[in-house]
């Protein structure tokens, strides 16, 4: 199903008074918000291909109608995304769940969605059925050269699905570790790994980027071979520029400073990708900005800073991707509430008055350099979040919308209520 962008402007119309009385007052406390609009609307976020059917645990899972069932009716979900908010134009597939059959068919449907594809994902974490060897013991790290060849030509096998859809990126996720002392030689499993990701890296093309994505422990419990974002930028800095690091804000051990490892990243030049979801524990994958809003504005801070230091497009230069997936909501409706809290962190990273607070710095004022960034933290910007969104044709109030316009319910009618999703 489609949204009607008429549907969309004729709601909007019904709650403009309201929005241009909210936007107003906004708009007399700051004085760059054109600026800031245009920054929002050009502002595009992946939705993950697996975030679009049911997610869980190993505990179980919890199904809900008109999920999805094909890689297309994925690419509708995040087309019907797009249409509310204007900043979903790109989908992150996920391969073997959603191998694409007819390149040209998907390529159709996500034109007629307005939808990119973002960064291509491998899977060595999973045995396939069929598959000739086991991940059970690591993939790029095992012992076995053999089973390292096999991860190795996946992760080739994706680049060339990437290739076809016009993706620029290849992410790869390990669950390569150990669950006990002695399990591993860590250096081996090091160069193994290392060996392994030079042979995918020879296989990129020219203008692709490969993001090494860490993660401090799950799957594997005593020790992972990327595990934090130091190892990543190791493995980074030594296969060459095409290389970076990839942080998901789920991957860190608990209180870990994430908006100082993303400042040092982006010092490095080697940030390449990024993951957001919101977590209390560990990798909850919970709905961005749902648990700790404040830490997700301060690492869009150091991103904008430290994008801007570097004179990149805050749009184009890194893939912005979510990557969450739980049990209780339905998914069209966290992930509106996901791209929301983005916009919103992103909005108060660009409020951030940055010369008084150098100034602050520099006179080691620090009283006033945490009142400059609490002051744009605490600035309701949804108003001009929406602004951005009405402009570029989406809706003032997306997840209202989603519920007026019934939109579920018509996926339930249209897919039935027990279609199941592939992938997970
Ligand atoms: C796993 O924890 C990672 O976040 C990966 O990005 C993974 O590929 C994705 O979550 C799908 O399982
Ligand atoms: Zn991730
Ligand atoms: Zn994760």
């Amino acid at each position: 199903m489609r949204i009607d962008k008429q549907q969309i402007a004729t709601i909007n119309e019904g709650l403009l008074t309201d929005h241009n009385r909210r936007f107003a007052n906004l708009l007399s406390d700051i004085d760059n918000a054109e600026a800031i609009i245009e920054k929002l609307m050009a502002f595009q976020i992946g939705i993950p291909s697996w975030a679009l059917g049911a997610g869980g645990t190993r505990f179980g899972r919890f199904h809900f109608g008109g999920a999805p069932a094909t890689l297309e009716e994925k690419i509708e979900d995040v087309g019907l995304l797009h249409a509310l908010n204007r900043n979903s134009g790109s989908i992150s597939l996920h391969i073997p769940w959603d191998i694409p059959q007819d390149y040209a068919a998907i390529k159709q449907v996500a034109a007629e969605n307005e939808i990119k594809f973002d960064a291509v994902n491998s899977n060595t974490f999973q045995d396939q059925p069929g598959q000739p060897l086991s991940y059970k013991f690591g993939s790029l790290q095992n012992v076995d050269k053999a089973v390292r060849k096999q991860a190795i030509e996946h992760n080739i096998e994706v680049i060339k699905h990437g290739v076809e859809l016009g993706s620029k990126a290849l992410t790869v996720w390990l669950a390569d570790g150990s669950c006990f002392p002695g399990q591993l030689s860590f250096r081996n499993a090091f160069n193994n790994t290392l060996e392994s990701l030079s042979e995918i890296y020879s296989a990129l093309p020219e203008d692709w980027k490969v993001f090494v994505e860490y993660k401090a422990f799950e799957p594997n419990f005593y020790s992972t071979t990327v595990g934090d974002w130091g190892q990543s930028l190791l493995y980074a800095s030594k296969l060459g520029k095409k290389a970076y690091t990839l942080v998901d804000l789920g991957h860190h051990l608990p209180n870990a400073n994430i908006e100082q490892i993303v400042a040092l990243l982006l010092n490095e030049g080697k940030l390449g990708g990024f993951h957001f979801n919101d977590s209390k524990y560990g990798d909850d994958d919970l709905t961005a900005g749902s648990i700790k809003p404040y830490q997700l504005f301060l690492i869009f801070n150091e991103l904008v800073d430290g994008m801007d230091a570097r004179g990149m497009n805050h749009a184009s230069d890194l893939g912005w991707m979510i990557d969450a997936s739980h049990n209780v909501k339905d998914p069209l409706e966290d992930l509106l509430q996901s791209v929301e809290a983005i916009m919103a962190a992103y909005a108060q990273a660009l409020l951030v008055d940055k010369k008084a607070l150098e100034e602050a710095r520099q006179n080691s004022d620090v009283a006033k350099a945490q009142e400059i960034l609490q002051n744009a933290f605490r600035t309701d910007v949804r108003p001009l979040v929406a602004e951005a969104r009405r402009r570029a044709g989406g809706a003032l109030q997306p997840l209202s919308l989603y519920r007026q316009l019934g939109i579920r319910e018509q996926l339930i009618k249209q897919r039935g209520a027990d279609s199941q999703t592939t992938g997970l």
